[in-house]
This record gives structure tokens, sequence and C-alpha cells, in this order.
């Protein structure tokens, strides 16, 4: 089976540099957004997305006519769907959030009335086990006139499979060619056609296993990303308690040859794993103890946070006692959910500053080298350049550890150093 065109549901994070990739490759790429401006945007061979090279890929893949973008899916040979999948609506404080499928639902629902014998799905999107099992019946209800693996297994007319990405934001593109993927077909033949796809452009191992497993496998790496992160958490609240060095001691720690421990900071943010973790506790609430304590953990960093800039507050106020509230600035160092990206979904940072706008009578100021204008909900937060920050702030609050912040850039005395680069 050759793939001839290939195309890509969802122009996010992954699915435009996944686009980008397969037009390299010359590929005839057709991507698919339900956002117009995101359309245009493309069309024109520009990016809605800061990553590194993706604006070079997607110029050359739309003006050499590999990459074309519309609103509704058209024909293709390969169909591969990259959409977000996040929570639904928590009815109550402390409630276990139940992941949304309606943006893969609707997806599925769309290409359904393109798709043609020999056709092959991917879902990409990082889903709860079962999903692709569910798409595929969605599908068949869709299209009766159609076979598929879940009833006629490896003769089937479609084929379905899971391929989770698992690239860092950053380093995408690298990481697209670089990474090995997991390949859950629902039958062999599914996963062996997904295989050969990819190689058009994966240099690394495509290894093959079942869409549950694959599903699993995703969610296994952000969890387990997500609870190391958790215990470096759990440390830096410990060791503030005790008057010890959290950086000082997790670098000891890691001259072990088998301790490798992660950093502390604000809180854990980005669309992942924040996310992901809590499809398996959704999924198995009585077993997923450790899973479940983790996020918990990595949730209340950022009000954590908060109350250390309090404290501050009050420690300001004894040492300039003819001042106020009001009088005070508090200048918080980055917003993004981690250093030198533009990315504020999620972002432990923007949610510590939002606080401390709400509950700060004096001015917020908000230091963001990657954004240029934020958005409505935080208009409390002033953004300023660093070295205004510096000359107008009392208390310095560092969030993200941008490559800008690098080597204090000032003295100061009232200082919160979530990332451990200024103490
Ligand atoms: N963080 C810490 N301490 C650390 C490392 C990270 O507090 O030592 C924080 C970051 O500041 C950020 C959050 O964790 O707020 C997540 O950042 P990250 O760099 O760990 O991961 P993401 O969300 O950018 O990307 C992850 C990656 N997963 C793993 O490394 C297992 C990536 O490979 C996945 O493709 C991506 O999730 C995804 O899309 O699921």
């Amino acid at each position: 089976m050759s793939f001839e065109t290939i195309s890509v549901i969802g122009l996010g994070y992954i699915g435009l540099p996944t686009a980008a990739m397969f037009a390299s490759c010359k590929k005839k790429v057709i991507g698919v957004d339900v956002n117009q401006h995101t359309v245009d945007t493309i069309n024109k061979g520009q990016t809605h997305i800061v990553e590194p090279e993706l604006d070079m890929l997607v110029h050359a893949a739309v003006t050499e006519g590999f990459l074309r973008v519309t609103t509704t899916p058209e024909p293709a040979d390969a169909f591969l769907i990259a959409v977000p999948t996040p929570f639904l609506p928590i009815d109550n404080e402390g409630d276990i959030p139940q992941p949304d499928l309606k943006y893969i639902e609707s997806a599925a629902n769309s290409l359904a009335s393109v798709l043609k014998k020999g056709d092959l799905i991917i879902l990409e999107s990082t889903s709860p086990v079962g999903t692709t099992e569910k798409m595929a019946e969605w599908l068949a209800t869709v299209r009766p006139d159609l076979t598929f693996p879940q009833t006629h297994g490896n003769e089937s007319d479609i084929r379905i499979a899971h391929c989770p990405e698992r690239v860092l934001p950053g380093h995408v593109v690298r990481e697209l060619i670089e990474n090995d993927r997991v390949i859950g077909g629902l039958t062999e033949k599914c996963s062996n056609q997904a295989v050969e796809l990819y190689k058009t452009f994966v240099q690394g191992d495509c290894v093959i296993t079942n869409a549950r497993t694959a599903e699993m496998a995703k969610l296994t790496e952000n969890s387990c990303r997500d609870v190391q992160i958790a215990f470096a958490n759990e440390l830096s609240i410990i060791c503030d308690r005790l008057d010890i060095d959290v950086w000082e001691l997790i670098s000891l720690a890691n001259r072990h040859p088998r301790i490798n421990i992660l950093q502390p900071g604000p809180g854990v943010g980005g669309h992942c794993i924040a996310v992901d973790p809590w499809f398996i506790v959704a999924k198995t609430p009585e077993q997923a103890q450790l899973i479940h304590t983790a996020r918990i953990v990595n949730d209340a960093k950022p009000l954590w946070v908060v109350g250390k800039v309090k404290l501050a507050i009050a420690d300001f106020l004894q040492a300039n006692p003819h001042k106020t509230t009001k009088d005070i600035t508090i200048a918080c160092y980055g917003l993004t959910f981690k250093p030198d990206i533009d990315d504020l979904r999620e972002s432990p940072a923007l949610q510590i500053a939002k606080n401390i706008s709400q509950m700060h009578s004096g001015t917020t100021l908000g230091i963001e080298p990657n954004i240029e204008k934020l958005p409505n909900h935080v208009n409390k937060i002033k953004l300023v350049n660093l070295r205004l920050a510096i000359q107008q702030a009392d208390i310095h609050v560092m969030l993200v550890d941008h490559k800008e912040f690098k080597g204090k850039p000032f003295n100061a005395q009232f200082i919160i150093d979530s990332k451990g680069i200024w103490t």
C-alpha cells in the first residue's frame, strides 16, 4: 500500500508538525481544522504555533504545494486524528475529572463521509484505554457499507490503529523524526500499515502492540513523569520546613548511581502531564492510588507558592512599616507552563500570577519574553520587560526558568524562587 494522500485532522501542536513532516517527504497532505483563522494562517505558509523549525517547514510545504488546509475532510489514503482530549466540566471540588471524547467523536464522524475501501485511520490524540475501539464502533455505525477490523479482522475494508504522539514541546520536529513510535493496530494488518506510513519520516523504531496497550503506554509515560515531579515538589515543601536547600539536596542525592530525582517547580502544567494521569484515575479509581496522589500534590503546589508570597508581603511590611500593601509591587518572572516556549495552557505560573494579582491590592507585574499579549482573564497582571520589573518590584517571584532569567540579573531582599535559579 502506498499512501499518496495523507490527511491530518487537528492542526495544533502535534497535527501541524506531523502534517509538515509528511509534506517535507513530498507526500500530498490535506490538513483539516475547524478553526478558520488557523486554516487561513497555514494556507498563507505561516504558523500559529511557536516551535523551532516549524515555520520554515510549513512555509516550504505550502509554497511547494504539498500541504493544503481546509475546514472539512476530503478523501485521502490515510487519516491521522490529532485533536484535543480535554476533561468534562467538574461538578464538585475533589471529583475525579472525566475525559471528554467529543473532539475525537466529531473528527471521526466528519471523516466518515469521505472514507473509502483500503483507507487507514490513526488516532494520535492521547486517549483513555478503549478509545480506539470506541472510535471504530462510531465509524462502523456511520458507514455500514464498509467493513471494520472489529468485525472483519485482517480482511476489513478500513484499518485502524492508535499511535500516540510522544514529542516534547520545544523539540517537536527533531523528536518526530528520532523518537520510537508505539503502534497499536486493531489487527496485525492495521499495525503493519501504520508502520509503513510512519516510516515515511520516522527514523526511530516503530514497535507494534495492540491498541489498548498503546493507549496505556502513553498515559503511563506521562503519569510516571507526574509521579516523579510530585516527589520533587513534595521534597521542596519538606525542605522548606526543615530549612534545607532542596536543589543542593537533589544534586547530592543524584550523585547516587541509581537515583535521578527531577526538579521541583511551581506546579505541573501543559496539556499532557497535568491531564493524562487523570485518564488512568478516572478508569481505575480504586487501583490508581499513587497516580491520584501525585496529581493532588502537583496541583497543590501553585497555592503553596502563593502562600509564600503572602508571607513575603507580611515580611516586607514589617521591614517597611511606613508602607502599605498598596505600595508593594510584585513581579512574576515567567508565565508559560515551562521554559522557553510560548504556551500558557494549564500553566501553574500563570495561575500563581493571576492569583497574586487578584488578592494583592498593589501592582502585579508579569515578565514573559515569549508572549506579546496576555489573555483577558488575567487583565490585572501588567506585562512589562525584565529591566522595568527589576527597577520597580519590591517582591520578585521566579516562576519559569526562561533563558533570559538565568544568572541572577539583580540583588533583592524579597525573592521567592520556585525554580532554584536565583538562590
Ligand atoms: N516539570 C517540573 N520538573 C521537572 C520537569 C518538568 O516541574 O523536572 C514541569 C514543567 O515545568 C511543566 C510540566 O512539568 O510544567 C511538564 O513539562 P515536561 O517538559 O515534563 O513535559 P511536556 O508536558 O512538555 O511534554 C510531555 C512529555 N512526556 C514525557 O516526557 C513523559 C512529552 O514527551 C509528551 O509527548 C507530551 O508530554 C505529551 O504531548 O503528552
